[in-house]
C-alpha cells in the first residue's frame, strides 16, 4: 500500500475511534450513569474519620469500565466540564445521612474550577445542599488535566478559599503537582500520592522526604494527608513521621454513603484494635 494510502486509512480509523469514544462519553453523561462512592480520610492522633472523598465510578453497564478511563476520555476530547458537572450533582445530591462535622473533599479539575460557571453552579447547588456549607468542603485540586499550572488559577483558588472552601492539591509527588503549583496555590491541605507512600516503612530516603514535607507544612499551617495506606508498617511509619492523616484501603475502602456507614467503616479499619493514639505526641500536620 503506498504511504499515502496508508496515512489516509489510519488517520480515518483514528477519526472513527474518536468519534465513538465521544459518542459512548455523550451517552453516558447524558444518561447520568455514574454513582458516588466515599472513601475515609482518618484524623491520625485520636483515630477518628476526618474527612470523606467522594470518589466517582461509571456504573454497571456503563459503556467505560472503569473511573481512570473515563476521565481520560473527558480529558481527550475536552469534556471535563460536563462530565465533573455531573459526577458533582450526584455527590452533592446523595448527601442524605451526611455524618455532621465530617468533612467533604470533592476531586476537581483545574480547568472545571478555571470555567466561569464553576463558582456560580456549586455556590447554587450548596444553597440546595442544607447538610453542607463551603467550610464544610474540600476541594482537591487533581493532576488529571495535564499541562502544569493553568495561568489565573491561584487567583481563582484565592476567591474559592475567601468563600470559605479549603484547597487541596491532591497527588503531590507524582505528575503535574509539583512545587510551583504548591508555592502558586498556598494550599491548606496536601494530599501526598500513594506511589510516595507504598512501602514507605523501608525506604528512609523517602521518609526523609516526607519528613521534610511534613516540616513544611507545619510551617505554613498546612494539613498533610497520606494516600494509599495499606499495611499498618506504613500507618506506623507516617504518624511517626508526623503525617496528621491518612486515607488508603487499610482505614476504609470507598463505600456508599448510608446511614451509619462512617463508624461502619471505622469498624472494619484493622488497625484500630491496637491502636493507641496516647502514645503518639509528635507533632501533626
Ligand atoms: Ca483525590
Amino acid at each position: 500500500m503506498p504511504w499515502a494510502t496508508e496515512l489516509e486509512t489510519t488517520r480515518r480509523r483514528i477519526s472513527r475511534e474518536w468519534r465513538t469514544k465521544r459518542q459512548r462519553l455523550r451517552t453516558t453523561i447524558a444518561g447520568g450513569c455514574i454513582e458516588s462512592v466515599f472513601q475515609p480520610i482518618v484524623e491520625l492522633r485520636e483515630g477518628r474519620t476526618f474527612g470523606l472523598e467522594a470518589l466517582s465510578r461509571p456504573l454497571d453497564g456503563c459503556a467505560f469500565s472503569n473511573a481512570g478511563e473515563l476521565f481520560e476520555a473527558a480529558e481527550q476530547l475536552g469534556m471535563l466540564w460536563p462530565l465533573e458537572r455531573l459526577t458533582r450533582a450526584v455527590t452533592l445530591g446523595g448527601l442524605a445521612g451526611w455524618p455532621s462535622g465530617v468533612r467533604l473533599f470533592l476531586n476537581c479539575s483545574p480547568s472545571v474550577i478555571m470555567d466561569d460557571r464553576f463558582m456560580s453552579e456549586i455556590s447554587a447547588a450548596l444553597r440546595v445542599t442544607p447538610e453542607l456549607s463551603p467550610a464544610d468542603i474540600v476541594l482537591e485540586i487533581t493532576e488529571r488535566c495535564a499541562g502544569g499550572l493553568l495561568p489565573g488559577l491561584p487567583e481563582r483558588v484565592q476567591s474559592l478559599r475567601a468563600r470559605g472552601f479549603d484547597i487541596a492539591i491532591d497527588d503531590v509527588g507524582a505528575g503535574a503537582s509539583g512545587l510551583n503549583q504548591i508555592s502558586s496555590i498556598r494550599p491548606n491541605w496536601l494530599k501526598l500520592d500513594r506511589l510516595l507512600m507504598a512501602g514507605i516503612d523501608t525506604d528512609r530516603f523517602r521518609q526523609s522526604l516526607v519528613a521534610a514535607i511534613v516540616r513544611f507544612a507545619h510551617e505554613n499551617g498546612i494539613r498533610v494527608v497520606a494516600e494509599g495506606i495499606e499495611r499498618p508498617e506504613e500507618l506506623e511509619t507516617v504518624t511517626d513521621l508526623g503525617v496528621g492523616y491518612a486515607q488508603g484501603y487499610l482505614l476504609g475502602r470507598p463505600g456508599p454513603l448510608a446511614a451509619g456507614a462512617v463508624d461502619g467503616l471505622k469498624a472494619r479499619n484493622p488497625w484500630r484494635d491496637d491502636w493507641d493514639p496516647a502514645r503518639r505526641h509528635g507533632r501533626s500536620a
